[in-house]
């Protein structure tokens, strides 16, 4: 058994600070604004708070492209503000991690500007620079193939020296050059020992296996023949030198902290995954996945969409988190963060009729599931995505954005063009990182009680039926559902935090069922995960006494589960 560590029982909320909460009327949520719900996020069993970025920052890719990690993006507030935040947090007996962005810097970084000024700056190394290609016809190519995550090239070239620069991301978010001895014990001085010497509890790692590249810079091979630039993972993720850099980082300054790491890894093996959060590797804590919030996605390419299915979702559920068993290593448990759609939405059914219902079953899978706990603002309350008649420009990710762009200049001139269009919507709607990122719904009140002003982002147009204020209080409100799963997951920490997992019914595509077990106690989790009834056997042995369930107990039939009902029992 584990030792009991606080960061593998907490319950973590992740605060977006621009959508979350606005205090002064200019649309965007702040610090303030968050200070004044810590009364509200404690109730629901909160103990440890993510915030995303909310350092300096031109705000391309909303604070992950920071142009000054001591200071704080103005319209979020003030270092005494992340002071006040921090204590606050602490008085109420809450952690506070923050977003360690750390593969690339914005543009408008200090350093950033010293690297392009000329080729011979102290710091043109701290960035990657690369002299052009030339084709056949003498014209000036990229350095290579690699597409970026955000469409078009990973490379930009600049006519102040006449090199490309590599962004894995925006153009705005060059990478730093981890190479570089110097450039490491910069990053370390100013984005981490400068916050953990303000008090802060640990970070999330943004982008934690891409700071290595493979050093040759050669072209990918060609996944897609039609497109000009290629996926590029295998040269930066979990590049040839990225262990060294984490053992670097945890042995220079992260031991010295009581604090906890949870970096974001995305995809890798059970081996390589072991190799960032085995023990005894002293890199990091945990690790997110993707392979859950990926089911029936496609990997290489963010808007093309293959189809969800349960059994995809189990075996994802599985792979993500059992990877950990017989090791010394630690996993995490979540199915929503700020770059994914709603959860509702894609694995649940976001009807009227259904969506409550099926958030709540979500609740009770999420919560009887081994690893850390991560819960996403609005999450506890069932918001769901976008409205499926706003038009495209309600849409402001710049992720989406540029890929709607080089849509239009691939496909705008052929016949079929709107089909192909309307097609790609569908897939945003259901997809796009902007389903998370709409405001908060705190009331049913002007704005959603988000702003006074006028919010940086439209609203949902859901928020008179699913809000904070009507849900607080209501015994049957999938907040309070919430409150009532991650209650039940501490109380028998032993099986739903730390315990075995084993799915009984893996092909089944309507019904969920799988043992969490610890020694010689055994949870038995049933969901129907569909819109009509479901038949289920009871397992054969043993006395059945149920711990939660999301239909009122008077109308439980021992072996038929009602569309998206779940039931958690205890079995003796
Ligand atoms: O995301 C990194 C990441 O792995 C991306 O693939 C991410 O899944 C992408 O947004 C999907 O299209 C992190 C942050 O979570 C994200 O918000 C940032 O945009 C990105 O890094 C760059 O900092």
């Amino acid at each position: 058994m584990s030792k009991p560590i606080w960061w593998k029982e907490a319950n973590v909320y992740q605060i977006w600070p621009a959508s979350y909460k606005d205090s002064n009327g200019d649309g965007v949520g702040d610090i303030p604004g968050i200070i004044s719900t810590l009364d509200y996020v404690k109730s629901l069993g909160i103990d440890v708070i993510w915030l995303s970025p909310m350092y300096d920052s031109p705000q391309d890719d909303m604070g992950y492209d920071i142009s000054d990690y001591e200071n704080v993006y103005s319209k979020y507030g003030t270092l005494e503000d992340m002071e006040q935040l921090i204590k606050e947090t602490h008085g109420r007996g809450m952690k506070l991690i923050l977003d360690l962005v750390i593969n690339h810097t914005s543009v408008e970084h200090a350093w950033f500007k010293e690297s392009r000024s000329s080729k011979s700056n102290p710091k043109r190394d701290w960035y990657i620079w690369k002299p052009p290609k030339y084709d056949k016809d003498g014209n000036r190519q990229p350095p290579n193939n690699w597409g970026s995550y955000f469409s078009g090239s990973t490379w930009k070239y600049d006519e102040l020296t006449d090199e490309y620069y590599l962004h894995l991301f925006a153009e705005s978010q060059p990478d730093l050059n981890w190479e570089n001895a110097e450039t490491r014990e910069a990053i370390y001085k100013s984005a981490v020992s400068f916050w953990l010497d303000k008090g802060i509890d640990g970070f999330r790692i943004d982008t934690a296996g891409m700071y290595s590249k493979v050093q040759s810079f050669e072209d990918a091979p060609i996944v897609f023949p039609d497109v000009e630039f290629q996926p590029c993972k295998l040269y930066h993720q979990h590049g040839p030198r990225i262990h060294e850099f984490h053992k670097e980082l945890v042995e220079k300054i992260i031991s010295k902290y009581d604090v906890m790491t949870v970096g974001e890894v995305g995809h890798s093996t059970r081996d390589q995954s072991l190799k960032y959060v085995s023990e005894e590797e002293k890199e990091m804590n945990m690790m997110f996945l993707f392979d859950v919030v990926e089911v029936g996605a496609d990997p290489a390419d963010r808007f093309r969409y293959k189809g969800y299915n349960l059994v995809d979702f189990k075996k994802a559920i599985q792979s993500q988190g059992s990877f950990i068993e017989g090791t010394s290593a630690w996993s995490t448990v979540f199915i929503e963060n700020h770059d994914q759609p709603r959860s509702i939405s894609r694995f649940g059914n976001d009807s009227p009729e259904f969506r409550v219902q099926s958030g709540k079953a979500l609740a009770l899978l999420q919560a009887t599931l081994t690893g850390t706990e991560f819960i996403y603002q609005g999450q506890e309350i069932g918001m769901i995505n976008l409205p499926k008649e706003w038009p495209l420009d309600e849409y402001l990710d710049i992720n989406t954005i540029n890929y709607v762009k080089s849509f239009k200049e691939k496909y705008g001139k052929e016949p079929n063009y709107e089909e192909k269009l309307a097609e790609l919507k569908g897939n945003i709607n259901l997809l796009a990182r902007d389903n998370a990122r709409s405001p908060v719904q705190w009331t049913s009140g002007s704005q959603a009680g988000f702003t006074s002003g006028k919010p940086w982002m439209r609203v949902n147009d859901t928020y008179k039926e699913i809000n904070v204020e009507s849900q607080v209080n209501d015994p049957d409100s999938l907040f309070t559902f919430w409150k009532a799963a991650l209650k039940l997951r501490k109380e028998h920490k032993d099986v739903f935090i730390y315990g075995n997992f084993t799915i009984l019914d893996i092909q089944n595509d309507q019904l969920f069922t799988f043992l969490k077990t610890s020694g010689d106690k055994t949870t038995y989790i049933v969901i129907n995960f569909s819109t009509k009834p479901a038949h289920f056997t009871p397992l054969k042995e043993g006395k059945f006494n149920l711990l939660l369930s999301n239909v009122k107990e008077g109308s439980l039939d021992e072996a038929n589960l009602g569309p998206y009902e779940a039931r958690a029992y205890i079995v003796s």
